[in-house]
């Protein structure tokens, strides 16, 4: 895992990067949102984080700690600042370079819920319904008692990304029909009033998409899991991280091979894969005749190490406060740049009047 070296921030350096319409030939434009609800594991860096460090060489990226769709399920508010600056320092920490890319606070940034509520007008209840992640979260059950705000989530989401005319949306593979919604929206919204948003893609990972519970295979590591042995925080030292490897369910049988009847090792060859950087072949053969004890006692220094430099870069954060709230409050500056000219232009598609000057 590349680490961001400790350098200092110039605000030249990122005014130089300033919104890139005013570049002849602008480069494709990423964003992506994690929400500030805990620390993130592996499933997060696998999924959707590593991807934002690749597309740094390719994209103009903006990478967005969701504070406001982390409210739609209470937190206590010293754990959701806390958890908002370690969320951006883990950014920074895997190797998002802040001289490269926005980092953002989303409620730092007004528009998001501006554009928000203008979208709430094109979306439909029936499509809201629908959608997984809120049947999951309300068990299915849409009773009375069930947050507008947790109903709403995916309109944010989808203002979140037709903001800043993103073209491309790397995440896990949760989030794949969110991103479908907001496909929709903006085309409903361009065919309404004319040819306002871009069209976004997601960019999902051929590999790490969905990483699996380490105490249940069959549903995705999860921050908000009941159990934290179902996950490896980034953050887990690493007698945590030996600990939880070794209480990891794992299947009927000793062979050390994924396949559909080993959803478990199917799980951990590919952490190991990703990790080290080596085909499933690969691992499948040095294990061969070895059984899973072997083999989870070297996954867990596989993970170990690849967390090392990471963990290293999150302590330089955690005793340099200024630099996070630096890296914010320009990254601030800049996306609001970029989201009031995209909401000059609703408001003239929509037929809102201008406010006189
Ligand atoms: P969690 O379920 O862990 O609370 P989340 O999906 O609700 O996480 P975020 O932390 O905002 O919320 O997710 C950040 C990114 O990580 C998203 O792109 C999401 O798709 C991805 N992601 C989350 N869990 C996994 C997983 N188990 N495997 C792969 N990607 C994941
Ligand atoms: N819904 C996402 C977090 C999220 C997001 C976004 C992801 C909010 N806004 C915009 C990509 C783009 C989640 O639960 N992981």
């Amino acid at each position: 895992m590349a680490a961001y070296g400790g350098h200092e921030l110039d605000s030249c350096a990122m005014t130089a990067s300033r919104d890139n319409e005013e570049r002849p030939a602008r480069r494709p434009r990423v964003f992506s949102g994690t929400q500030p609800t805990g620390a993130l594991h592996l499933g997060n860096y696998l999924g959707a984080m590593r991807n934002y460090v690749a597309l740094q060489e390719t994209h103009d990226c903006i990478y967005c700690v969701v504070d406001l769709h982390a409210i739609t399920i209470r937190q206590p508010r010293a754990e959701l600042k806390r958890n908002t600056i370690e969320t951006a320092n883990m950014f920074l920490a895997a190797g998002v370079d802040p001289e490269r890319s926005i980092v953002i606070v989303q409620s730092h940034v007004p528009q998001h819920t501006e554009l928000a509520w203008i979208l709430n007008t094109v979306a439909y209840m029936g499509e809201l319904r629908r959608m997984t992640q809120f049947k999951d979260k309300t068990g299915g059950v849409e009773g009375e008692s069930v947050s507008v705000g947790l109903f709403d989530y995916p309109v944010l989401m989808a203002a979140d990304i037709l903001l800043y005319r993103a073209d491309a949306v790397p995440v896990g593979e949760d989030q794949k029909q969110h991103v479908e919604l907001t496909r929709d929206l903006a085309e409903r919204f361009n065919n309404a009033f004319g040819k306002t948003f871009v069209v976004p893609a997601p960019i999902i990972p051929p590999e790490g998409a969905r990483i699996m519970g380490l105490d249940d295979p069959t549903k995705k590591m999860s921050k908000s899991a009941g159990s934290a042995y179902n996950y490896i925080a980034l953050t887990d030292s690493p007698d945590e991280i030996r600990r939880k490897i070794k209480r990891a369910v794992t299947d009927s049988g000793t062979e050390v091979r994924p396949g559909d009847d080993k959803p478990a090792l199917t799980n951990l060859v590919a952490i190991y894969g990703l990790l080290a950087g080596e085909a499933a072949e690969t691992i499948i053969d040095r294990y061969a005749g070895k059984g899973y004890a072997d083999f989870k006692a070297d996954l867990a220094e596989v993970t170990v190490d690849a967390l090392a430099p990471f963990q290293a870069r999150m302590r330089e954060l955690a005793d340099d406060k200024g630099f996070t709230l630096d890296v914010l409050r320009l990254g601030a500056e800049r996306a609001e740049a970029i989201a009031a000219r995209t909401m000059q232009k609703v408001h003239e598609r929509v037929g809102l009047v201008p406010r006189p000057d």
